[in-house]
């Protein structure tokens, strides 16, 4: 039995994520998350909201709410989206925890002692009226280049110019509209990464069997211009976990917090140990100390490739200069950007489906099945209505659905609710036992190199060998000469639809929980000997005819749906 360790990245507090996210890490996560446990591995599965940064600042502003209270709000919606999606997490955390704030500050007390950390002043835009400094994305005027009035300190939205907040006209605070700005000196802390780029690099190239899309962002920013930057690691904002050294004050830092990055992927850690804290778990050290037993955990990360460099170069620096025993990362999964309907999702503009429209208008299984066996990994992918509703009618309806329902029934029909007498399986039967054991295989090895797609390829195959198994022997028509023989057909393909399953289960949780109750089966197994598991149903094993399990996406529905998510959610 293996230890696996899994992270999803931890998605933003502000608003609902859309399907493009969800198909970028978590889950993908769900997916292999499942497939370990299903084998009978040890598996800790965490993720968590990222709920520091100034967009969660502006959001609470936005909602006229108290940040901390927002923050909690959003979680639980959050935490109760994923749970419909069955996201099956062992702990969804918050980055606001108290075990993340000790982390961090023990993080940056360690790097501190390592040498690694050096203080720069630094001008920055100081708003009286907000009684804060602006970040420049929060600081508007108007575009020396092109006149337009609501350019931002970083960029004209209009011209595209890049901007200093300096060289606007007319500056103002895009939080509060006033004027009253100036320019004040703040002291910052560096986490001097340029120093571990010599360590990194080594570790990279330790990873052999990393994707080139994972391997080849790191080396470009390794390498490319002027190599690895020192990066700013605190920020001037209320919100965010208070700049100290492990617990003592740090002189000179008083106000100020961790930038949301140093302080979001260390969540990946303190994570476990609100799982522990939540009363899930005995221990946390074991599956993140080397010194304690995490040696042996095989540690894997997903995310979408806007967030690669992160935890390629951010991460490991952290953990790596801090000079103690923390686990590092063993296999990081990225995937590029799933596209709505011709163009882009768009949180700002509502474009595309979000999580809880998605679970309003299907059930979970119909969403993983297709954003799993369309997931973006070797290039963007494009999810349209057209695809979608010909995915799911095709191979949750046509191929999966209907072996199920077909075989069942035809059994209710000619022998009753119970799996018929019949004797051993015949030359045919042990054809198709053989043709699976090679599939399922195949499907073993994509899951555990999570070739998404491939996996789902195969899983569709495997259901497609059924059909034809049924179309081949053709239990209705040998039921008319031969009964017997039509007994042992069927014998087989009950078994089978226990084996759909047991297969299925990672990427359709809901169906294949229905499937083994309507098969009056408790525990789901994993197919070790197929031979001996597609004997498991012996005559008489009652059932019940499934209800549908899946339906069809009509062509008014698809045209509805079309039309509603086309823009403009509020
Ligand atoms: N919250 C960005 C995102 O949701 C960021 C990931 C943090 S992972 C430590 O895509
Ligand atoms: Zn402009």
């Amino acid at each position: 039995m293996a230890r696996h360790l899994i992270t999803s990245a931890i998605p933003y507090i502000n608003g609902i994520k859309h399907l493009g996210n969800l198909v970028g890490s978590q889950l993908p996560a769900d997916l292999y998350a499942r497939y370990q446990r299903a084998r009978g591995h040890e598996v800790l599965f965490l993720c968590a909201t990222d709920e520091h940064g100034t967009p969660a600042e502006l959001a609470a502003a936005k909602a006229g709410k108290p940040i901390a209270d927002y923050c909690a709000e959003m979680h639980e919606v959050q935490a109760k989206i994923a749970e419909g999606f069955r996201l099956s997490f062992d702990h969804f955390g918050r980055s606001s925890s108290t075990e993340n704030h000790e982390l961090t500050q023990h993080f940056a007390g360690a790097l501190e002692r390592q040498g690694l950390i050096r203080e720069v002043l630094e001008k920055q835009v100081y708003s009286n009226a907000d009684g804060r400094f602006l970040p420049d994305r929060y600081i508007e005027g108007t575009c020396p280049n092109c006149g337009y009035d609501k350019a931002r300190g970083d960029q004209c939205e209009n011209c595209t110019k890049q901007l200093d907040p300096t060289d606007l006209l007319n500056p103002r605070s895009a939080i509060s509209g006033s004027k009253d700005l100036e320019v004040r000196e703040t002291k910052h802390l560096y986490l001097r990464q340029s120093a571990l780029r010599s360590d990194l690099d080594k570790w990279i190239d330790s990873k052999s069997d990393w994707p080139v899309l994972t391997t080849s962002i790191a080396k470009k920013w390794l390498h490319d211009g002027d190599g690895l930057q020192d990066r700013g690691i605190t920020r001037d904002l209320d919100w965010g976990i208070p700049v100290k050294k492990g617990d003592a004050d740090w002189p000179g830092m008083e106000g100020k917090v961790f930038y949301v990055w140093f302080d979001a992927p260390i969540e990946y850690i303190a994570c476990a140990k609100e799982w522990v804290a939540a009363g899930k778990g005995g221990d946390w050290e074991r599956w993140w100390r080397i010194d304690k037993g995490a040696d042996d955990v095989r540690y894997t990360q997903f995310m979408g490739k806007d967030n690669v460099p992160f935890h390629t170069l951010s991460f490991p620096a952290t953990i790596l200069g801090s000079a103690e025993p923390w686990k590092l990362v063993d296999h990081l999964k990225s995937f590029n950007y799933l596209n709505y309907d011709g163009g882009q999702f768009s949180t700002s503009q509502g474009r595309g489906v979000f999580m809880d429209q998605a679970l309003e208008i299907l059930p979970a299984d119909y969403w993983r099945w297709w954003l799993l066996s369309n997931c973006p990994e070797s290039s963007d992918s494009e999810f349209t209505w057209e695809l979608f509703q010909q995915g799911v009618n095709k191979d949750l309806a046509d191929v999966l659905g209907n072996f199920v329902s077909r075989v069942t029934k035809f059994c209710r029909s000619k022998f009753g609710e119970a799996v018929p007498e019949s004797g051993p399986y015949e030359p045919e039967d042990h054809a198709l036992i053989n043709e699976l054991a090679v599939k399922v295989a195949d499907y073993e090895r994509y899951l555990d190199t999570m070739e998404v797609r491939k996996s789902a390829q195969e899983l569709r195959a495997i259901w497609v060998a059924g059909n034809e198994y049924l179309q081949r022997v053709a239990p209705w028509s040998t039921f008319k000469e031969d009964p017997g023989k039509a007994a042992v057909q069927i014998r087989l393909a009950l078994n089978l639809i226990v084996l759909y399953a047991a297969l299925s289960a990672p990427f359709i949780p809901d169906a294949s929980a229905q499937i083994m109750r309507d098969m009056q089966l408790d525990a789901l197994e994993w197919p070790t000997d197929l031979n001996d598991f597609l004997d498991q149903l012996k005559a008489g094993h009652a059932f019940d005819v499934p209800d549908v399990l899946f339906s069809k996406i009509s062509d008014e529905d698809r045209a509805n749906w079309q039309q509603r998510f086309a823009g403009g959610r509020s």
